[in-house]
């Protein structure tokens, strides 16, 4: 069953993608979306000049029931299909990524607003942990275990979860939803993906690819995909007992919600939540790397990565040299069309977040904040403001929350203790770095009593982190960890298994019974 997008204004990337072609609401594997007639439309606005790119169908309660079904019984088949033949389907995706790099990260640009240089870099990601699934579907070990009992063997052993509910933000509209579905289809489990109602397109076009790869194996609903707002669709999997493990990315609010409906029915879930992220700037510290880093942290992704560069906590000493040099490098940033190569910032992505951007701005007075660049929204179509540094005595109220937009805070320190202490004293834990060229300040860092962080870096910003390692925070930011190192445990179920190879039934403990 296939229908076609309501309306789509036509692209000639999107071409290369299908998505103008055949389309959408719901889809449960290959040839099967749903029908769009009667549904309520979704208009998907370009944050690049606000236009309509995209009509598309909300999926309703029937779609809803029908893709988990599909997801359910593919688990039957898929979970018994041998690990490395399901990486070998995972190399047919990572090679389809990679032929349509270009398109896709060109749709990226189009439908969220980062420069196309990171929409490139977001399906790099995407093929980089495809890649690492490939090879983690060789492996997937259990340790094996001393027994304490004469001829006993014993070991672990990591069998198929389930279904995976998958929520994604529309700050990384593929890279994120591939973190979670690389890895957990080489698991066995089967999943189903609730993307942004931002950028549901994205979802569409990496849907189509799944569909054209699992088609040529003879298998579908491996992947599936539920296009719905969160009040309702959301919603419903997060409470569906069919779904074992929700893995879900948003803002901190949203993550205490699936939290709480996945604990009350004790769901696994991964929470990939709100950031906070700081640089530590030492007397000592390259000011050249560190200035830098900063940019591509804080201006990047027009502030909306989670691991943005929010806060600067600079040794007082060098503080006004810093914050010279990130204004003069602000002040080159060129903000516009992102899909325009030699753009350094695009555009927030709704009118929604240039209002909390100007808001917040607007009542850092009161806080001892001071602006000493940028703030302004700019005239015109699309959803530009100019990045901002503002000066902060410390972590006020507002520096507390994230506000997911390029304002920068900087603030003084006297000794590495103050530091670390700033550095720890926001809600939310995800990435902090120090820039120093002290051993001793970079061991403190990262020792026990430093940063309280999931990722804690050195001479490296805050953003960009590699697939290779696990990725989530603390705190606020929901204790997950996604991707790379043994992310991929909480995608199986552990099962202890002990052998008596013996004629005897020696018990542990050395208890006598009977
Ligand atoms: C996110 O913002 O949700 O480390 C993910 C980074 C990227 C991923 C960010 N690799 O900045």
């Amino acid at each position: 069953m296939s229908q076609s997008l309501a309306s789509l204004q036509r692209y000639d990337f999107l071409k290369e993608l299908g998505i103008g072609e055949v389309n959408s609401g719901a889809c449960a594997g290959p040839e099967d979306w749903a029908d769009v007639s009667g549904k309520e439309l979704l208009e998907v606005i370009s944050p690049i000049d606000g236009s309509v790119i995209a009509q598309v169908g909300l999926s309703s309660e029937k779609d809803y029931d029908h893709v988990i079904e599909a997801a359910e019984c593919s688990f039957q088949k898929w979970r018994l299909v041998p690990a490395p033949k399901r990486g070998a389907i995972i190399r047919d995706v990572a090679s389809e990524l990679r032929r349509l790099k270009e398109p896709l990260g060109k749709l990226v640009t189009l439908e969220m607003g980062k420069i196309v240089e990171e929409g490139y870099g977001e399906v790099q990601e995407a093929m980089d942990i495809a890649d690492f699934a490939v090879g983690l579907s060789r492996q997937l070990y259990g340790l094996s275990m001393q027994s304490e009992r004469p001829n006993h063997r014993m070991y672990e052993q990591w069998h198929p979860l389930g279904v995976v509910g998958i929520i994604t933000a529309f700050n990384f509209p593929v890279a994120v939803w591939s973190w979670n579905a690389m890895v957990a289809a080489v698991c066995g489990d089967t999943m189903v993906w609730k993307p942004s109602t931002k950028t549901p397109l994205c979802a569409i076009a990496v849907q189509h690819i799944l569909n054209r790869v699992l088609k040529s194996h003879g298998g579908g609903g491996i992947f599936t995909l539920i296009i719905g707002k969160g009040a309702r669709i959301g919603e419903r999997m997060i409470n569906d007992k069919r779904i074992a493990l929700i893995s879900s990315t948003g803002s901190t609010a949203m993550g205490r919600r699936v939290a709480e409906a996945t604990s009350k029915r004790l769901a696994r879930n991964i929470l990939e939540l709100g950031g906070n992220n700081a640089i530590i700037v030492a007397e000592d510290a390259n000011l050249d790397l560190a200035t830098r880093a900063i940019l591509f942290g804080s201006v990047g992704t027009a502030g909306q990565r989670c691991t943005t560069t929010r806060r600067i906590i600079a040794q007082r000493k060098i503080i006004d040299d810093l914050v010279n040099r990130l204004v003069n490098s602000y002040k080159q940033v060129r903000i516009g069309n992102p899909l325009d190569s030699s753009t350094v910032m695009g555009p927030l992505v709704d009118q929604e977040a240039v209002e909390t951007m100007i808001k917040a701005l607007a009542n850092l007075s009161s806080q001892g904040g001071k602006i000493v660049y940028g703030g302004e929204r700019l005239k015109g179509p699309g959803n530009y403001v100019t990045p901002a540094i503002v000066l902060v005595p410390g972590n006020t109220q507002l520096v507390c929350e994230e506000t997911f937009a390029p304002i920068l805070y900087v603030m003084p320190y006297d000794t590495i203790d103050d530091a670390i202490r700033l550095n720890n004293e926001v809600p939310q834990g995800l990435a902090s770095s120090i820039f120093t060229e002290s051993l001793k300040y970079a061991e403190k860092f990262l020792s026990a009593v430093g940063s309280d962080c999931g990722i804690a870096n050195v001479n490296i910003g805050t953003s960009g982190a590699e697939i290779g390692g696990a990725f989530g925070g603390e705190k606020d930011t929901g204790g997950g960890r996604e991707a790379g190192s043994d992310s991929w445990k909480q995608y199986m179920r552990r099962q202890t298994t002990t052998i008596n190879w013996s004629d005897d039934l020696p018990l542990a403990q050395g208890i006598k019974f009977g």
